[in-house]
């Protein structure tokens, strides 16, 4: 299916698939729903990948889930149902298991997919109508680690504090453990961009990837030593005189323990531990330094390790040191991974958060959503369990649950624990598109509407917020996600409070946000519509866009005050309102200018030093295994294992190993082999290449069965963020038959 610009009167809308959010447009054709390029849209410039072209696939009836279905007393297998049984049978399940067990017996499963105004009435809906604790989401598995560190050391967490164009126009990059080619395609053209100007691109990855072949520099350590490695980088600087000292003086503070920390990183004890050789250290520094404006980008290499936070803390304080975040062209960012990765990180279905990425142990950020929600703030419990613990506590003192767009039977660690967990449930209900390898499972599976087919707003990477429209109707039988929650919250006694319109959950979702750190106060569905539907990036607090909501209009709205203000406004990161007549704030592409967001302004090294890896190899399993993408796949692979353009690329998992472990083994191209951890034992073909460490071995989890990745994954969980090891564990390789 190519693009068609042709095709008249496509709907602007985004893809459903990561964080770039590419902008597409989709019009109704011959062949059916076509998909359009957008090249007026910013941030990919109309190119898309596979995944974005062929989305419109998974909207077709025969992939999906069109009716509910509930689980037969009879027979034992999945029957349909109406509506009107399916969400009786939910709210029943709901309410026996609170009776039975107490409100925290009862948990919510959220997905970083979900649209904003999705996660906002999934976090109020555990608060206010179940009363409970225990919600989360798979966002924990994805950029919690880099979140945290961010808050740590800013104050603040947006994953890119700068557009991703400013990337094109910087001097160095480093791209540490992010497969951009792969899972962020057209973001590859502002890296090409910035070679082409004289930039130099440095990538830190166990594997020789699509990505890494287009370094100036490729660094390849074992995987789980990128905190050593970035240690080593910032003893180097030390060592060379190379720290910025003006700027640790004047915006930062905690250096002294942070350079005493990584002092103790000799350069060749670095290369012991992560097998990066001296002289590429020493290049690196020497090409980072050089640079006038550099920036450290992090995605899920380093991050989704046992001790994530502290290795992105690692990579910050080299940031820090060389003067880098809060200067134009320069800084820290993380790659957000999920559709809604970074607006699904801030309106509360996190465990210990409420909207506008406030604290849910802050009395002040209570006592504001609680006036929002209408609720005493006493009634709102306190913060629960992580996605791992909470998946891990299922069928435990948590009996019940609702989930709602993730698929952790396939993408969870330590996966066959995970699902025997979930069978262990009194009651599960599963809100998705498909027939998911986890709504399998379910006692009640609610057939929903998809991103095409609703409207809704998405926080993309950059934290710019866009209106996604609705382009094409649902098949008759599914309902949206905000429809199950009011049709749910309407049993359990909250006839209000639920609505099923988007525009009427984003407004209040703005209130809930207002004054907290993610302000979407002054942004309004009309003025996302405006222009070539940029978005506007947060915080964005009241000014008069809050005026025009109450003044009745939205996307009605579109091409008035916003635009003007826009060209009126400080756009360069101006942190306030731009004040005057019909000035509506212009949004903040860019973060931390003048000040961070901690309470003195200043950024905070925070002294870390290397640590091992929760489960290191030994005799018994002697290779690591490390996980992630391909490029024609999503994810646990709900939707994309659907497209059949997108299974001829890529037809199922494979274990990618050098030709010298192969040699060793016995082992040739295509061979069935099986990797065996403490964990349990996951079969695929071996793809022998000389483009990965020879004492690693690298599985990507878009897979069910026998070759789930997930199997043989490590669950040890890092102390702050509580992000699972997904990236290293110990392993063993066997013959397959
Ligand atoms: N095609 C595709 N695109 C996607 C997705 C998808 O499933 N498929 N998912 C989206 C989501 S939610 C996310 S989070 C992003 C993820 O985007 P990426 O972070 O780019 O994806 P991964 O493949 O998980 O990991 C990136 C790289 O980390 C390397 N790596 C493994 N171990 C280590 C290590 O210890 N240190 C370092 N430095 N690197 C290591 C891997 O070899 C891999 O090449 O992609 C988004 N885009
Ligand atoms: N080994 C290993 N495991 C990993 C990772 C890794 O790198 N290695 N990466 C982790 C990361 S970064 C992530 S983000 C997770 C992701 O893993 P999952 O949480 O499983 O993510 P998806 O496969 O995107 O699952 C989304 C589900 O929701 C459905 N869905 C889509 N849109 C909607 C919607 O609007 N509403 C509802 N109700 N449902 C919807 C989809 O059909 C799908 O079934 O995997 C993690 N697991
Ligand atoms: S890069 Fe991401 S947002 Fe863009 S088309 Fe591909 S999956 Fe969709
Ligand atoms: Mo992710």
């Amino acid at each position: 299916m190519q693009p068609s610009p042709a095709v008249p009167a496509a709907t602007p809308t985004h893809c459903p698939y990561c964080a770039l959010q590419c902008g597409m447009g989709l019009a109704r054709g011959a062949g059916g729903v076509e998909v359009v390029e957008r090249p007026e849209f910013p941030v990919n410039g109309g190119a898309l990948c596979g995944k974005g072209r062929t989305a419109p696939e998974v909207l077709s009836s025969r992939v999906r889930l069109t009716e509910p279905l509930v689980r037969s007393h009879a027979t034992g297998g999945l029957v349909p149902a109406t509506w009107e049984e399916a969400l009786d049978r939910v709210a029943d399940g709901l309410v026996r298991t609170r009776a039975a067990h107490g409100a925290d017996a009862c948990a919510v499963f959220g997905g970083g997919g979900l649209t904003n105004e999705k996660a906002y009435a999934l976090g109020k809906f555990a608060r206010v109508v179940l009363g409970t604790s225990q919600i989360d989401y798979n966002g924990r598995f994805c950029m919690s680690s880099a979140a945290a560190a961010g808050q740590r050391a800013f104050g603040l967490d947006r994953g890119l504090p700068f557009p991703l164009a400013d990337v094109a126009r910087t001097g160095c990059v480093i791209l540490v453990g992010s497969n951009l080619a792969e899972t962020m395609p057209p973001a590859l053209r502002y890296l090409t961009e910035m070679k082409a100007g004289g930039g130099t691109l440095i990538v830190v990855d166990p594997r020789r990837t699509r990505t890494a072949e287009q370094a100036d520099l490729h660094l390849a350590p074992r995987p789980g030593t990128d905190l050593a490695l970035a240690l080593g980088l910032l003893h180097l600087v030390v060592a060379e005189g190379r720290v910025d000292e003006a700027y640790v003086a004047e915006r930062t503070t905690g250096f002294a323990e942070a350079r005493a920390a990584a002092m103790a990183h000799w350069p060749e004890y670095v290369e012991r531990i992560t097998g990066v050789p001296v002289p590429q250290l020493r290049e690196a520094v020497r090409r980072f330094c050089a640079a006038e404006h550099a920036m450290v980008l992090t995605a899920r290499g380093p991050e989704q390790q046992a001790k994530g936070t502290d290795t992105v803390a690692a990579w910050i304080n080299l940031c820090l040191a060389t003067g880098r975040p809060g200067r134009p062209l320069s800084g820290y960012g993380c790659l957000t991974g999920q559709g809604n990765g970074q607006g699904g990180r801030e309106h509360g279905q996190k465990a210990d958060q409420l909207p506008g990425y406030r604290k849910l142990t802050d009395p002040a950020a209570r006592a504001h959503v609680a006036g929002v929600w209408g609720v005493d703030p006493e009634t709102l419990p306190g913060p629960g369990r992580s996605a791992y613990e909470l998946l891990d506590a299922l069928g435990g003192d948590v009996r019940a649950l609702l989930l709602m767009g993730s698929n952790p039977v396939v993408s969870a660690p330590r996966a066959a624990h995970v699902e025997e967990r979930i069978r262990s449930l009194d009651f599960l209900a599963v809100a998705d598109v498909v027939l998911s390898e986890t709504a399998a499972l379910a006692d009640v599976v609610l057939p929903v509407t998809q991103w095409a087919e609703e409207t809704g707003t998405v926080t993309n990477l950059e934290g710019r917020v866009l209106l996604r429209r609705k382009a094409v109707d649902p098949p008759a039988g599914v309902r949206t996600d905000l429809a199950v929650l009011h049709g749910l919250a309407e049993r359990l006694g909250h006839g209000k409070g639920f609505p099923t319109d988007p525009e009427e959950v984003f407004e209040e979702l703005c209130r809930a946000s207002a004054g907290g750190p993610a302000d979407y106060a002054g942004i309004t569905y009309g003025r996302l519509a405006e222009g070539v539907g940029e978005g506007v990036f947060w915080p964005c607090p009241d000014g008069p866009g809050r005026a025009r909501r109450e003044a009745g209009g939205a996307l009605r709205e579109a091409g008035t005050a916003g635009g003007a203000a826009r060209e009126a406004g400080a756009a360069e990161g101006a942190p306030r309102a731009a004040g005057g007549a019909g000035g509506a704030h212009p949004g903040t592409p860019r973060l931390f200018l003048e000040r961070f967001a901690t309470e003195d302004g200043r950024a905070r090294f925070v002294p870390v030093t290397h640590r091992e890896a929760a489960e290191e190899p030994d005799t018994e399993y002697p290779v690591l295994l490390t996980t992630g993408r391909v490029l024609a796949q999503y994810q646990s692979g709900a939707q994309t294992r659907r497209v059949a353009e997108l299974n001829a690329a890529a037809p199922g998992p494979f274990v990618e190993l050098h030709p010298r472990l192969a040699a060793r083994l016995g082992l040739a191209d295509g061979d069935r082999v099986a990797v065996v951890s403490r964990r349990g034992r996951a079969v695929a073909p071996a793809r022998v290449t000389s483009g990965i460490r020879p004492d690693t071995v690298f599985m990507p989890f878009h897979w069910p069965g026998e070759g789930r990745a997930n199997t043989l994954t490590h669950p040890a969980l890092d102390p702050v963020s509580r992000m699972p090891e997904f990236k290293v564990c110990a392993v063993r390789l066997e013959r397959a038959q």
